[in-house]
């Protein structure tokens, strides 16, 4: 790791950033590409949730290393290249019910949009009537949703079933991801796929609206 992702990658783990948005175009100016600046300050999410789940840091750290990491997502936003957007078809997005992480989230609807996806964001802790009513509303051809605790990780199943209710499953994919989705949650409440990351979700969209 080169030396400015590891700077980003520790002050946004220390919670010593002061103006993230700085530093990240800092280091685009010195050379570091987009993608791994994401990477970097994914792999500081992930210690700061360790140190959480450790009682090292509080439920204020969790916020503040959210706000410093949506102000570096932001400053990145125009080098995650812009395709043509809204060609490629319509896909609902959203965190689910229950839950309000929403950084992976926007991250996602960001890429899908640059890559050419019309991107209809609901935001978060969206109830399953709300899902079934875009896609109506928008005639989407899919679904992502984003879920990070594993306790909601049950609404999941609940949109699925919102969706086959209104007689729309067959005609949609769904795709899922967020910190606590694994395979086994793709296949016990029936969506199609799941994405690890924002390129795997691009890629996983990609392969299905071409
Ligand atoms: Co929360 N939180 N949090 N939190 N938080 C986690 C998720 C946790 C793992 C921390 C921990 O204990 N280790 C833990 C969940 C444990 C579990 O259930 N397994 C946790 C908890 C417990 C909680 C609260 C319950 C704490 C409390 O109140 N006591 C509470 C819940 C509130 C609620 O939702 N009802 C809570 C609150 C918060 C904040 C609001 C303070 C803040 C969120 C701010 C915000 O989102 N605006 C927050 C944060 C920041 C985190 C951690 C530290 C970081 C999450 C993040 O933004 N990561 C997180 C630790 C962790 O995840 N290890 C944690 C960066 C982001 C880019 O990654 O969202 O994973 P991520 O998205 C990735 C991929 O997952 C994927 O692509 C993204 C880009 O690579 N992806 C998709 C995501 N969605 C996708 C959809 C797709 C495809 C890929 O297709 C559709």
């Amino acid at each position: 790791m080169g030396e400015y992702l590891e700077r980003v990658k520790r002050v946004l783990a220390e919670l010593e950033a002061d103006d993230m948005g700085a530093l990240v175009r800092e280091a685009l100016d010195a050379g570091e590409e987009a993608a791994d600046l994401l990477g970097a300050m994914g792999e500081a999410m992930v210690e700061v949730g360790r140190r959480f789940e450790e009682g090292e840091y509080f439920l204020a750290d969790l916020v503040l290393a959210g706000e410093e990491m949506k102000e570096g997502i932001a400053a990145l936003e125009p080098f995650l290249a812009a395709g043509d957007r809204g060609a490629k078809g319509t896909v609902v997005l959203c965190t689910v019910k229950g839950d309000i992480h929403d950084i992976g989230k926007n991250l996602v609807g960001t890429m899908l949009a640059s890559a050419g996806f019309n991107v209809v964001d609901l935001g978060v802790d969206v109830a399953p009537e709300k899902v079934v009513d875009a896609v109506k509303a928008n005639s989407a051809q899919a679904v992502g949703l984003s879920v990070l605790l594993t306790t909601m990780v049950g609404s999941v199943g609940e949109v699925v079933e919102s969706l086959k209710g209104a007689g729309l499953r067959d005609s949609l994919k769904i795709a899922v991801g967020g910190a606590c989705v694994t395979d086994e949650v793709v296949e016990r409440y029936g969506a199609d796929a799941m994405g690890r990351d924002a390129v795997e979700a691009v890629r996983i969209f990609s392969g299905w609206m071409a």
